[in-house]
This record gives structure tokens, C-alpha cells and sequence, in this order.
């Protein structure tokens, strides 16, 4: 019986195929798969919280109860920092980055995330997921300073995410390709189920929260209305990474637009926008605010939000004919 290409074999041979692929993203990727195997047994259980003992904020061993994205922050944190491959780890939980203890070993990337995003969907049995992205350090003292964080999406050297969903699964690129894991609980492996993921140039859905409709900006009703005119589907879940996967997969158009309330948009920059873009070009599609490329966005402040436009390349290039307009 075939076992199936597991993440490690498939990074191996990455390696071996793209010479200036450097090994440093096995390790990385491997313990950022382990930490996916930890918080899809948590997620999974969430709805048992309360049936298998965890009364309020204390388990059954007397522990404090974490809220699950503070526990996926937490996760994260806990496997990468013995990797000796980064510096510094910046999150969407954390006011301000976490630097790597002295007590372990340091290198040369920066990591940042949304540890679980969409949370407030676990209550509710919606697909969730964790979203990274990984630079070059640019600093070169012993602690990570904010250059090192505030960098221009096109300068990533990997990004990825993993949703939470009928399946777990993890998604990256490091530059060569966009390439999908399924996880079998069954061998707590995750499994090459999507190699060379490429997005249609144009798709038939459309994701976008229609209840902002009176509030959006200018262009995004007129271009809303032009969609519904050619028959493109709405689908909207409500959880980034979830949306976001399905078009991947399936081709279609995201917007989360600047509008009356968010005048930036709702979605963070660094750590949901940003790897995203990555992804979504490497997948032959497109990410914008609406005017310019994702990747292209200077950082200066390492919350910020944007406007995100992304999916098929089409699509994404006649939404920005809209809202540049
Ligand atoms: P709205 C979830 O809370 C989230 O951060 C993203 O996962 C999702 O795309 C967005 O917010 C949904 O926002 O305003 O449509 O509920």
C-alpha cells in the first residue's frame, strides 16, 4: 500500500530539486507541523470542553484553561523557539515580539502569526485556521528589533497557514510552488495531497460580508452588483483562512474592503494579508488593498490593518479597475 509523500521526504526532495532551497525550512516547517498536530487534537475537542471535565478556568489536573488562541500563541512559541532558527516572534496575541531566550540557540528569521484566527467560529463548528510568514532577520545584534518585523510582503522566504476543517491541512510556499498536506490522525502525518497548487485565473465565487454593503467604500458595490450581473456565487464563511482555502482550490474572489467602520480594512497586514499574498502569487493569483500589490505594502506599524482584495488574477485585477476608480 502506498504510504503517500509525508512533509519531511517532500522537503528533503525540495531540497535536493532547488539547490538554494536551504534546509533551514525542514526544521522550521516540521516543528510548525507539529505544533498544527497539537492544536488540531485541541480544536477538535473544543466542543468538549465542558463534557470532559474543564469546569470555567480550571481542567481536570487544576490547570488554568486557556482560551484556544492564547493556548495556539503559546504552541507555537513552545516549538519554535528551540529550533536555533529565529530570533524573534512576532503575533497577532502579542502587543510586542517575543524574543528568543538566551537559553536557546538564535538564527537568522523572524516569525510571525495569527496562532488561530477566526476563533470566535471554534463555539460554532466553522473551520479555523493559523496563518505565518517568515523573513530574513535584517538587524544583526542579539535581540530582534522592529526592522526586522516591519518588512515588504515580497521579501518573505516562506509562508503558509493550516486550517482546521473536515480535514487538517497545512499549506506553504518557500518561493518554489504552493504545496498542500492533509493530516492522517490515523499516523499523525501529514500526507502531499495538493502538490503545485495553482488558482484559476478566474473564478465563480465571490467572498465578501454583504452585510457592510451600506458602509463600503466607493467602487465595491458597483463592482459587487457587476459579479451578481455574471452569475459569480456567493460564498462567505466568515473565517479567513477557510474562504481564503476554497478559492485557492476552487478559484473565486475575497474582498475585505476599507470601509465606514474599518476605514483600513479589518484584516492585519503582517500576518493575515501579507503570507496570504505570498501564497496566493505563488498559486499564479493575486492579493491587493485595492490599488497596489499586497507584497509591495511598507510596513510601519506591526498591527496594521488593510483593505485585502485576493484570489484569481482576473478577478482581482477587475475588482482593483473598481476600487481604484
Ligand atoms: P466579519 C474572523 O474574526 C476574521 O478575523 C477573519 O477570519 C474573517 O475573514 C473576518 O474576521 C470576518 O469579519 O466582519 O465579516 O465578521
Amino acid at each position: 500500500m502506498e504510504l503517500g509523500t509525508g512533509l519531511t521526504q517532500f522537503l528533503i526532495e525540495q531540497q535536493r530539486k532547488y539547490p538554494s532551497a536551504t534546509g533551514d525550512f525542514t526544521s522550521l516547517l516540521s516543528e510548525i507541523a507539529t505544533a498544527a498536530k497539537v492544536l488540531s487534537r485541541e480544536v477538535n475537542k473544543a466542543g468538549l470542553i465542558d463534557i470532559l471535565g474543564f469546569h470555567g478556568k480550571l481542567n481536570v489536573h487544576g490547570e488554568a484553561v486557556q482560551k484556544l488562541d492564547q493556548f495556539a500563541n503559546d504552541t507555537f512559541i513552545k516549538v519554535l523557539r528551540h529550533t536555533g532558527h529565529l530570533i524573534g516572534i512576532a503575533s497577532e496575541e502579542m502587543e510586542e515580539p517575543y524574543q528568543i531566550p538566551d537559553a536557546y540557540p538564535k538564527g537568522k528569521y523572524v516569525f510571525l502569526m495569527d496562532p488561530l484566527d477566526g476563533s470566535s467560529n471554534i463555539d460554532v463548528n466553522i473551520s479555523i485556521g493559523s496563518i505565518f510568514a517568515i523573513y530574513r532577520r535584517k538587524s544583526v545584534g542579539a535581540h530582534a528589533t522592529t526592522e526586522d518585523f516591519l518588512q515588504k510582503g515580497r521579501d518573505q522566504v516562506c509562508a503558509g497557514y493550516i486550517i482546521y476543517g473536515s480535514s487538517t491541512m497545512m499549506v506553504y510556499t518557500t518561493g518554489f510552488g504552493v504545496h498542500g498536506f492533509t493530516l492522517d490522525p490515523g499516523i499523525g502525518e501529514f500526507l502531499l495531497s495538493h502538490e503545485n497548487i495553482r488558482i484559476p485565473s478566474r473564478g465563480s465565487i465571490y467572498s465578501i460580508n454583504e452585510g457592510n454593503e451600506f458602509i463600503w467604500g466607493n467602487g465595491v458595490g458597483q463592482y459587487i452588483k457587476q459579479v451578481k450581473k455574471e452569475g459569480k456565487t456567493a460564498r462567505y464563511v466568515g473565517s479567513l483562512v477557510a474562504d481564503f482555502h476554497r478559492n485557492l482550490l476552487k478559484g473565486g474572489i475575497f474582498l475585505y474592503p476599507a470601509d465606514a467602520k474599518n476605514k483600513n480594512g479589518k484584516l492585519r497586514l503582517l500576518y493575515e494579508a501579507s503570507p496570504l499574498a505570498f501564497i496566493v502569487e505563488q498559486a499564479q493569483g493575486k492579493g491587493s488593498d485595492g490599488r497596489q500589490m499586497i507584497l509591495d505594502i511598507a510596513p510601519d506599524k506591526l498591527h496594521q490593518r488593510v483593505p485585502l482584495i485576493i484570489g484569481s488574477k482576473e478577478d482581482v485585477e477587475e475588482a482593483n479597475g473598481y476600487l481604484s476608480s
